[in-house]
């Protein structure tokens, strides 16, 4: 068979999507599969179970990530795809799930055909790329790419106290592999889209070119606690208020900026959040994102003489931490073309596209050439258990993967055929 007639199973791909969904499965038939939880550890151990059953030489690094190769035929770096299967806390089946089981699914098409590439192809798992539980967000890709200290990631606690490194050892997933020991020769991740603009514009595939900066903020409010009957408005330092007040304010800031800023208040914790007591503490997570750097800088002082008016109005303390911050990032033009041609080839509408989310391969894109595949996503929703993508969208961005990896496999990468 002529490679360019090679497609993926789609029976396969989307039974392990099935299988793999199953674990940590909600009622309202979603995932809860938290960073290092036991689901995440139940999920790990079948992608590694399947890993092994493919042949592939698994290995976990200090973080946690899991990288599955498949040997070359000459000793290259490796062509990686692959990204996390680690859920928000009411997450969908695909988010993350679709790049590393197509991952798996290229490895097998290719065991099937007995095709041998030059470079060797490896699938990555990234840990705790979500960040709902511990921040930041894409920790295991961005240790991986030498973007954060391994000790430090070790040592982040979730709002339990819980420490990152001792449940990585205890669901046994921490690693003696150095961190980033292997730069591949290109990253290449499938991904859904997370957003509504190709089902709005009717197009089947995303190449997406950048991503946009991501700024994350924890905000604390201290207060005091009064009797909400006997206390004048006057003589109040309402937490509760200053947490309403900042949650319109990012919403009203967002909308006047216009263009691509968005804003999230995610997280609102109050206490004692009790019925008839003026809160004394808030803490609250302001979520900022916008392509371009300089008006993400200019909304995150906006934000924070916003936050130092209120206080002195309100007579309350406050204090932020910054839990993320990464620029906005440029994905290799090459790699993206190579995706679009691949896409064209196989005869999908394609466009180029920015991420709106983040994903490993922003911080991939700091080692190695790297680009994204997008696919629909129904309604344009996730981070939610209604995420949902047509079969027939997931089976083209995982077959336009696969002759993308299998064309970066070569040690010099040829025309499109
Ligand atoms: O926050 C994000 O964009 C990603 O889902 N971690
Ligand atoms: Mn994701
Ligand atoms: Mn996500």
């Amino acid at each position: 068979m002529n490679n360019a007639d090679l497609r993926l199973s789609s029976e396969r791909l989307l039974a392990n999507l099935d299988t793999l969904s199953a674990i940590g499965a909600t009622p309202e038939g979603g995932v809860r599969r938290l960073a290092l939880s036991d689901a995440d550890k139940e999920g790990r151990d079948l992608v590694t179970g399947w890993m092994k059953e493919l042949g592939l030489s698994v290995r976990i690094d200090r973080i946690g990530n899991i990288i599955g190769t498949r040997a070359g035929q000459e000793n290259l770096a490796p062509v990686m795809t692959g990204s996390h299967i680690d859920t928000v806390f009411n997450g969908g089946n695909l988010d993350g799930n679709l790049g590393v089981l197509a991952g798996l699914e290229v490895i097998e098409t290719l065991n099937e055909a007995s095709i041998e590439t030059s470079r060797p192809l490896a699938v990555a798992v990234f840990t705790n790329e979500e960040g709902a539980r511990f921040q930041p967000d894409m920790m295991g890709s961005l240790v991986y790419a030498g973007g954060y200290e391994l000790e430090k990631a070790l040592n982040t606690q979730d709002d339990q106290g819980v420490l990152l490194g001792d449940e990585l050892r205890l669901i046994g997933y921490a690693g003696d592999m150095p961190c980033g020991e292997t730069t591949p020769s290109a990253f290449v991740e499938l991904h859904i889209e997370q957003g509504p603009i190709l089902e709005r514009e009717g197009i089947t595939l995303g190449v997406v070119e950048n991503l946009q900066g991501i700024s994350w903020t924890e905000v604390i409010f201290s207060g005091q606690a009064n009797h909400a009957g006997t206390t004048p408005m006057h003589l109040r330092r309402d937490a509760g208020y200053c947490a309403g007040a900042l949650t319109a304010f990012v919403h009203e800031m967002a909308k006047q900026i216009g263009g691509a800023q968005v804003a999230t208040v995610g997280v609102i914790e109050l206490e004692p959040n009790i019925i008839n007591v003026v809160p004394s503490r808030a803490r609250v997570t302001v979520d900022l994102r916008n392509p371009d750097n300089a008006r993400l800088i200019a909304a995150e002082n906006r934000l924070q003489d916003f936050l130092s008016d209120l206080a002195k109005a309100e007579d309350v303390e406050v204090q932020t931490n910054s839990l993320a911050r990464f620029d906005p990032v440029q994905f290799d033009d090459g790699i993206a073309q190579r995706i679009e041609d691949h896409a064209r080839a196989l005869g999908h509408s394609c466009r180029r596209m920015t991420s709106g989310a983040g994903h490993d391969a922003q911080m991939m894109s700091r080692i190695c050439p790297t680009a994204m595949i997008f696919t629909p996503s129904v309604n344009g929703v996730s981070h939610n258990p209604a995420e949902a993508t047509a079969a027939e969208d997931i089976m083209a961005g995982a077959n336009v993967l696969l002759h993308t990896l299998l064309d970066l496999t070569k040690e010099h990468p040829g025309p499109i055929a």
